[in-house]
């Protein structure tokens, strides 16, 4: 069987951590492309030189022709600008609305058929923007914002409980920002939900509440530490779930920013959902029942998420 092609458009912080994790987990071929000149390719050549030691085998191709993305399986946007301290996820629209007009164009020219995944922020309006830019089948293409928030939020479950990641789920729903929605009721430790938890003084509702603020500010707080720019290793490692459920058809169920057609009353907007990730895409939106409180979160969450598709139509109006 020949070698899956896994195209990875920007490859900055985030795009060079995927194209090493691609290798490492044997995805494919990957072709790294970037407008500045010399990174994709320096990056391309760093790991695959590092795969005799690892043990695994992939090309790499880095690029600054969309030429080179033909064909390409999966794409995997990160191109644009990430946040500085001190800016929001939706200072960065100007700049990032015209990197995604750009990419659209390639993908619809060199890879329509491919699973992409879109990453840059800010990312609800993003991926909205490249679904209509590169006429990609709405099934076919989603936003990663979702998988992270919840790693977030898995993580300090873990770590205040002092058991395994392994065994704490989450859920997240809502846009990829501060008033994203994560679903306390929905989450625990091996099938135990949280609020038991507090129940059986595990932790309490005040602790709770804060790892809840802690998940909604969690991009906030890297990017503060960093001071140069956004995180990189748990978005790459969260894409990479994303992708690797599509190229195996392995129909995990993970949270992902789909295209809502009516689904949790949302329409033509693509919003943090539960989905069904496998070899036909974005195969099904998983609906679940809310309680008020959580539908009154949401569509805060989703009004946020009109708000930044409303500007980008201000900016392009060949989106309005
Ligand atoms: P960075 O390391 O700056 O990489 C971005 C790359 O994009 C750079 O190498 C640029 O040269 C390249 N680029 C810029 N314009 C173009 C273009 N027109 N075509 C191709 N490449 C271009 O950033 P990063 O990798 O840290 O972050 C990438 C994006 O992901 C940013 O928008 C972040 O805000 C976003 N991000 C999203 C999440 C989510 O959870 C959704 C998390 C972290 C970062």
């Amino acid at each position: 069987m020949a070698r899956k092609k896994i195209a990875l458009i920007g490859a900055g912080q985030i795009g060079g951590t995927l194209a090493h994790l691609a290798g490492l987990k044997e995805l494919g071929d990957v072709v790294l492309f970037d407008i500045a000149d010399g990174i994709p390719q320096g990056k391309g050549l760093d790991i695959a030189e590092s795969s005799p030691v690892d043990g695994f085998d992939a090309a790499y191709k880095g690029t600054s022709s969309y030429e080179d993305i033909k064909g390409a399986d999966v794409v995997i946007v990160t191109a644009g600008v990430p946040r500085k301290p001190g800016m929001s996820r939706d200072d960065l629209i100007g700049i990032n609305l015209k990197v995604m007009k750009a990419v659209g164009e390639g993908i619809k020219t060199y890879a329509p058929k491919a699973f992409v995944i879109c990453i840059t922020n800010p990312l609800d309006a993003m991926v909205w923007a490249l679904q209509k830019f590169s006429g990609v089948k709405p099934n076919m293409i989603c936003g990663m914002a979702g998988v992270l928030d919840s790693a977030r939020f898995r993580h300090f479950l873990a770590d205040e409980f002092q058991v395994s990641v392994k065994d704490v789920s989450a859920f997240v729903l809502g846009g990829h920002g501060d008033d994203m929605v994560p679903l306390v009721r929905y989450s625990g430790v091996a099938g135990i939900p949280l609020p038991d938890l507090v129940k059986m003084k595990w932790t309490t509702q005040e602790r709770l509440d804060a790892i809840v603020e802690r998940t909604r500010k969690g991009g906030g707080e890297i990017v503060n530490l960093l001071k140069t720019g956004s995180a990189f290793y748990a978005p790459a490692a969260s894409a990479i779930a994303m992708a690797e459920s599509y190229l195996k058809d392995q129909k995990r169920v993970l949270p992902a920013a789909a295209a809502l057609r009516g689904q949790y009353g949302v329409k033509d907007m693509f919003v943090g959902v539960p989905v069904v990730i496998g070899a036909k895409g974005v195969e099904r939106v998983v609906k679940i029942r809310l309680n008020a409180a959580e539908k009154e979160m949401l569509s805060k969450s989703v009004a946020s998420v009109q708000g930044l598709i409303d500007a980008c139509k201000a900016i392009d109006s060949s989106l309005a």
